[in-house]
């Protein structure tokens, strides 16, 4: 701690004010915020772009768009949501603001490094953005970027290439930044398994994102010169190779879906326990299978490319491996419903969230396992099966434990609490609506509807406008969300230290935290991180919040 004696009564948003005390901070908890408000912001023009996708396709033929522009709005709301939106998501904002919380130290282990990747993530979004302005508009080759299209396309694809680069670094950096944090600032009286679940979620994140990400960073810098300088290594006709572009490409990108799913099941594991008031089920086994999961993750890159040419061997092996991946996912699930089991249950909207999370990723799940068997993905790729397929885990899962953790942590960040019948209502449209609009375009997909095509025949026009209106359903519930929790940040009843009774150490801390974190020495117990005996303990000092 510096010797600015801090008046302990102000929380990290009151001891500095104005702009620049923001976008130069360096604490943890302020840039947690500057990326969550920067990242809701592209989630809602991503969103956008997905509706304006929807309502082109509520009937067969041109509605709303031509060709071209529906090529580079599914390219544009793919690179947004991907690389703006579920990549950094959760650990730029939630690692940011708990985990030092969660390990007891007052910030991550480099500040500075921090802030400057959020600034690279605010650079490369500008320089995405700059596609609309500049060359001949915004990409249109997928955000798979694969070649040789990506090589000739004569849209801006170098620009959106080298944002991407940059925002790899972001990416990149975090994840350097959460590593050297758990090696070295963890309290002293926390050994390797007594961490909350979360932070090994992003401890394995982590490693994917700093030996994963410098891959596609290079691939994707390729592509750049081949564009720029014509030379040959995708493009056949410049001598290069095509598939080798989607082994490189696919290399990161398998791996970087676990960036986006395991710090969600870290987040799961948080609110499972503390909605069911006992110690979680299986904690070895749920930290050291997102380990696993990281692990393996590496190795089943090729079932993307089963209809691309490969030996037999090769895609048997890759389909072998893949199914593998369903085991320490499976345990992670069990163990979840096991500790809800005979627990005594709060109901809350985080728990829902988390609930809908584990049924619409067990739909994800298995959908993904009909991808993996070989014979079956032949029929399915590239129809909208695959697309309803991640969005049912990208969206369905991490995008749903995102807004599940902005209701589960809402009282810490904000020192508020939300109006709980809106969320209810907030989740139920949203639940309803992105079932429908992907159940839809599930069953569509398997009746051979092709994807990223603006136009279809007409035998598929009854489910795609099915899809359209859950949709609607969809952004409507999220739009509600959104109304509640701006206007409980600013007006809902003052939270209390810890509104759900939670064991780990951010129930610790008052909320808002104070700008070093921790007011009083922490509690923690030799039983690990979910021991609820503590709870009278830890809920014995004031529960009154600070002063406003
Ligand atoms: C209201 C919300 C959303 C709607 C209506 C929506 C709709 C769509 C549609 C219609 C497509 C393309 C269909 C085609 O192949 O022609 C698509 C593609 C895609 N979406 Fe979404 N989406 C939404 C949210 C999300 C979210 C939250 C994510 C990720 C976190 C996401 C990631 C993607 C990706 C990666 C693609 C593939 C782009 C490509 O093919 O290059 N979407 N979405
Ligand atoms: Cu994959």
């Amino acid at each position: 701690m510096d010797n600015h004696a801090i008046d302990s009564h102000l929380n990290f948003y009151e001891t500095k004010r104005g702009l620049f005390s923001w976008i130069f901070t360096l604490d943890h908890k302020r840039i947690a915020l500057l990326y969550l408000y920067s990242i809701s912001l592209f989630f809602l023009v991503g969103v956008a772009l997905g509706f304006l996708m929807r309502l082109e396709l509520f009937s067969p033929g041109g509605q709303v768009m031509d060709p071209r522009t529906y090529n580079q709005v599914f390219t544009f709301h793919g690179v947004i949501m991907i690389f703006l939106v579920i990549i950094p998501s959760i650990p730029a904002v939630f690692g940011n603001f708990f985990l030092p919380i969660m390990i007891g130290t007052d910030d991550v282990a480099l500040p500075r490094l921090n802030l400057f990747s959020w600034w690279l993530y605010i650079f490369g979004a500008l320089m995405a953005l700059g596609t609309l302005m500049f060359g001949n508009g915004p990409a249109d080759t997928g955000w798979t970027f694969y070649a040789p299209y990506s090589v000739t396309s004569d849209t801006n694809v170098s620009m959106l290439l080298l944002a991407a680069f940059i925002l790899g670094f972001s990416s990149i950096l975090t994840g350097l930044n959460f590593i050297v944090t758990i090696h070295r600032l963890r309290a002293p009286q926390m050994p390797w398994f007594r961490m909350p679940l979360f932070a090994w979620g992003l401890y394995a994140t982590a490693w994917i994102q700093l030996l994963a990400t410098p891959i596609v960073g290079i691939t994707l810098l390729m592509v750049v010169m081949e564009r720029t300088f014509g030379i040959g290594l995708f493009d056949p006709s410049l001598g290069g190779d095509p598939i080798l572009y989607q082994h490189l490409f696919w290399i990161y990108s398998h791996p970087v879906v676990y960036v986006m799913i395991l710090p969600a099941m870290g987040i799961v594991s948080e609110v499972i326990p503390t909605s069911a008031q006992r110690t979680i089920f299986g904690y070895k086994a749920i930290a050291l299978s997102s380990m696993a999961i990281a692990f393996l993750g590496y190795f089943v890159w090729g079932h993307h490319m089963f209809t691309s040419g490969m030996s037999d061997q090769a895609r048997v092996v890759f389909s072998f491996i893949t199914f593998l991946v369903a085991i320490p996912t499976a345990i992670k699930v069990f163990n979840w419903i096991a500790t809800l089991y005979k627990g005594s249950i709060y109901i809350t909207p985080n728990l829902l969230w988390s609930t809908a999370f584990i049924f619409n990723f067990l739909i994800g799940g298995l959908t993904g396992l009909i991808n993996g068997a070989l014979a079956a993905d032949v029929h399915v790729h590239d129809t909208t099966y695959i697309v309803a397929h991640f969005h049912y885990t990208m969206f369905g899962g991490t995008i749903f434990v995102f807004l599940g953790a902005l209701h589960y942590w809402f009282p810490k960040i904000w020192g508020r609490m939300y109006n709980q019948k809106l969320a209810y209502w907030a989740l139920g449209l949203t639940f309803v609506g992105f079932n429908i609009l992907y159940g839809a375009m599930l069953t569509v997909g398997v009746k051979g509807m092709p994807r990223r095509y603006y136009d279809y025949l007409p035998q598929f026009e009854f489910l795609n406008k099915v899809a359209t209106v859950g949709s609607w359903i969809l952004i409507i519930g999220i739009l509600l969300m959104i109304y509640n929790l701006i206007r409980s940040a600013r007006k809902g009843e003052i939270a209390p230290r810890n509104p759900w009774n939670g064991v780990t150490l951010e129930w610790q801390v008052p909320s808002p935290p104070p700008l070093h974190n921790f007011d009083r020495p922490f509690i923690l117990s030799e039983k690990g991180p979910y021991d609820f005996s503590l709870l009278e303990k830890i809920n014995e000092v004031e529960q009154k919040p600070l002063d406003h």
